[in-house]
């Protein structure tokens, strides 16, 4: 059951889909107080309640015991002090104490979460617009809960199939021949590869939806070679678009009115990768078909997927900002500066960045047609710039699904796009983040995501991009990024390719389930990636563990996150077979009882863990997602009775999906010793299934 409560005049922010009407009775189970604007909401806590939620955010699934912020920051530092991300997903659920409930915060302004941080017995939950929704939800279950959640906020987006396959990306590909050079080390050597990001460079003078003449001379035909070598070209788009007299996004945005304002209604401006750069105004609808639309230019090159990043938006400076910290720096010019002035002058130029006060500075227009200051509305900039390119190609080619993804996102994004994690480093911790985060983004309906393997910032080590391919070969979005200056990332550069190449020959075999798996939970609103709290709630054991989670309605995974470890601990809440993969055809399945194990795995070796009773299929590999002969299964399991398993496919590109269409019941007949396979239109393989 889901309930609505409004406080103040809600702004209106497409994160629901269906919105009960509002209760009329006081909101039950919190305790609320004003200050000033801001409305707090608390509610104390057990001592062994648990929080779930929160989606995109720092530290483990388990939320209680700090303060998180949500207001949409383009962070590089996802260490464990940081408040806030690129992203903001206000749901909680508060599960193990006295009660079991859901709550979404639909509020596109600060949020502050104090999650038994001030006082370790009460969760006070802050908004600082105090005009919000707040949605009780209830149900008996964990799973029901979210479940629940994802109708409200609708269907979550469906990538192409391809973008199901592994993709390279780096800050630094400047050209045609770069890019061409990265698809034949992949090629040459055997390594899958589907697509390749573009990052900014491929823009002439970063001006969104420009090709440079110079660098890509040819873009449609560099895509029609690419689609020959089975390669997808992924272009990044930036949120600011370049002040520049005769770029015509600008000149057009200018004329039509199209940007963000300042306070006197001239056209707000800050400085990003193109320099001084105006923001498109998202929350309009005819402001978001007309940049939704600019897509087509590259769709029509050959084009068909995008990345769009700077979304928070970020901002280096805006003119006055820069102005006020030079006009600082000056008036202490000639003073016998002490340590005070130096720090405080440092403090003035690391906080002309994302600065707070600028986003103060500028307003747009809310749906309900009146003005409002962007940091009011700040946590719905990325979404509706997702939401732009998502209905502009909706409009533009209906029948084909695109790959989107974004690095910053509000709940009701996920509609329209994946998400990324963002800036991450080249940290084993960041591996295990990496995984944490992916049920919490699952809860608030981002299916499609994943985090730069390898990591972005920061040198990688061979061993960690292999152990991270490890866990990125369960990821829907399976990228390698690595920034600027950082150590050359792609697998051929490593000593240890080869056991890259065999890790990732695992996830092309995996495909059909994955991808079966990947489109039952977007079709029934469902999570891929949970917690083991969803599904052994009566197991504390299972319900502290968090650094395993379940994949689809089969699996667990437990992916090793530190250097030098040559195995590690897993725990397992039922009897399972553990598959110890190396590759696509090389593995042992083991069948292992419940509790505790340690697990020796080697440097190439990962585990898979399949509950007993079920099966998954494994294809043979391929080096690309349309090679991967999805009807020729061999199906891994441990049985000791009949089973089955419903498998999804369909074309993997057309936007009519139907579940019933796509599903073929797989039966395993288990007698005398002897397993036999049936699923209609379907080669299978039983002798792999390990009997008792
Ligand atoms: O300020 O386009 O998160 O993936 O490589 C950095 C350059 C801008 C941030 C993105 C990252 C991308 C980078 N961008």
């Amino acid at each position: 059951m889901i309930r609505r409560y409004d406080f103040g005049t809600p702004i209106e922010t497409g994160a629901v889909v269906s919105a009960p009407q509002p209760q009329a009775e006081p909101l039950p189970y919190f305790t609320l107080s004003r200050s000033d604007a801001a409305l707090s909401f608390s509610l104390p806590l057990s001592p062994d309640e648990f929080i779930f939620g929160l989606g995109e955010s720092v530290r483990g699934v388990n939320k209680r015991g700090y303060r998180y912020r949500s207001f949409n920051a383009d962070e590089s530092t996802h260490s464990e002090d940081r408040a806030s991300l690129y992203a903001s997903h206000n749901l909680l659920i508060f599960f193990g104490g006295t009660r079991l409930l859901g709550v979404f915060f639909d509020d596109p302004g600060a949020v502050t979460f104090d999650l038994g941080y001030t006082r370790a017995d009460e969760a006070v939950i802050t908004s600082e617009n105090g005009d919000l929704r707040v949605y009780l939800i209830e149900e008996d279950s964990l799973k029901a809960i979210v479940h629940a959640f994802r109708q409200l906020i609708g269907p979550s987006y469906i990538p192409p199939k391809w973008a199901f396959g592994y993709i390279q990306s780096r800050w630094g590909y400047k050209c045609e021949a770069e890019i061409r050079d990265v698809v034949r080390g992949h090629r040459e050597r055997h390594i899958p590869l589907d697509g390749v990001c573009m990052d900014i460079d491929y823009m002439d003078a970063f001006k969104d939806f420009t090709v440079s003449a110079e660098r890509f001379p040819d873009l449609p035909a560099l895509c029609e070679d690419m689609r020959g070598e089975h390669i997808r070209l992924i272009p990044i788009i930036d949120a600011g678009v370049k002040q520049e007299d005769g770029y015509d996004v600008c000149d057009e945005g200018l004329e039509k009115g199209y940007f963000c304002t300042k306070e006197d209604g001239s056209p707000f401006i800050g400085a990003v990768w193109p320099g001084r750069s105006f923001f498109p105004d998202f929350l309009r609808e005819d402001v978001r078909a007309w940049f939704g639309a600019q897509y087509a230019r590259l769709t029509d090159a050959g084009i068909e997927g995008f990345w769009n990043d700077m979304n928070e938006p970020a901002l280096f400076y805006t003119p006055e900002g820069l102005e006020a910290a030079i006009a600082e720096a000056e008036s202490m010019r000639g003073r016998n500066a002490g340590l005070d002035d130096f720090f405080h002058l440092r403090s003035v130029f690391s906080h002309i960045a994302g600065n707070p006060a600028d986003y103060r500075s500028f307003y747009q227009q809310a749906p309900d047609g009146l003005r409002v200051r962007h940091d009011r509305v700040h946590n719905l900039y990325g979404a509706m710039m997702t939401r732009a390119a998502g209905e502009g190609m909706q409009a533009h080619e209906p029948d084909r699904r695109h790959l989107f993804f974004s690095r910053s996102s509000y709940i009701g994004a996920h509609r329209y796009g994946g998400v990324w994690q963002g800036d991450n480093k080249s940290w084993w911790s960041h591996l295990l983040l990496n995984l944490k985060m992916m049920p919490s983004l699952n809860m608030c309906g981002f299916l499609y995501t994943g985090a730069d393997l390898g990591g972005f910032g920061c040198n990688t080590t061979e061993d960690l991009l292999l152990r991270w391919l490890q866990l990125g070969v369960f990821t829907p979005l399976m990228r390698n990024h690595a920034a600027l200056n950082t150590r050359d990332q792609e697998i051929y550069r490593f000593g240890m390719q080869e056991d890259m190449k065999r890790v990732l020959s695992v996830r092309y075999a995996l495909l059909p389930y994955l991808y079966s798996e990947f489109m039952k939970c977007a079709l029934t609103d469902e999570c891929m990636f949970r917690p083991l709290a969803f599904d052994y709630p009566q197991d504390n054991t299972a319900c502290r563990t968090e650094d395993q989670m379940m994949l689809g309605s089969e699996c667990m995974i437990a992916p090793v996150y530190e250097q030098n470890a040559r195995g590690r601990h897993v725990y397992l809440p039922e009897a399972m077979l553990m598959i110890r993969l190396r590759s696509a055809e090389d593995y042992d399945l083991i069948p292992m009882d419940r509790g505790h194990h340690f697990i020796d795995l080697a440097l190439g070796e990962f585990p898979l863990f399949v509950r007993r009773g079920c099966f998954i299929p494994f294809a043979r590999s391929a080096e690309w997602v349309e090679a991967v002969d999805g009807t020729n299964l061999t199906l891994l399991g441990w049985l000791s009775g009949d089973a089955a398993y419903a498998l999804y496919d369909d074309d993997g590109i057309s936007t009519q999906v139907s579940l019933e269409a796509g599903l073929t019941p797989i039966r395993v007949r288990v007698a005398d010793g002897q397993a036999a396979a049936s699923g209609e239109g379907l080669t299978l393989y039983a002798d792999k299934l390990v009997l008792d």
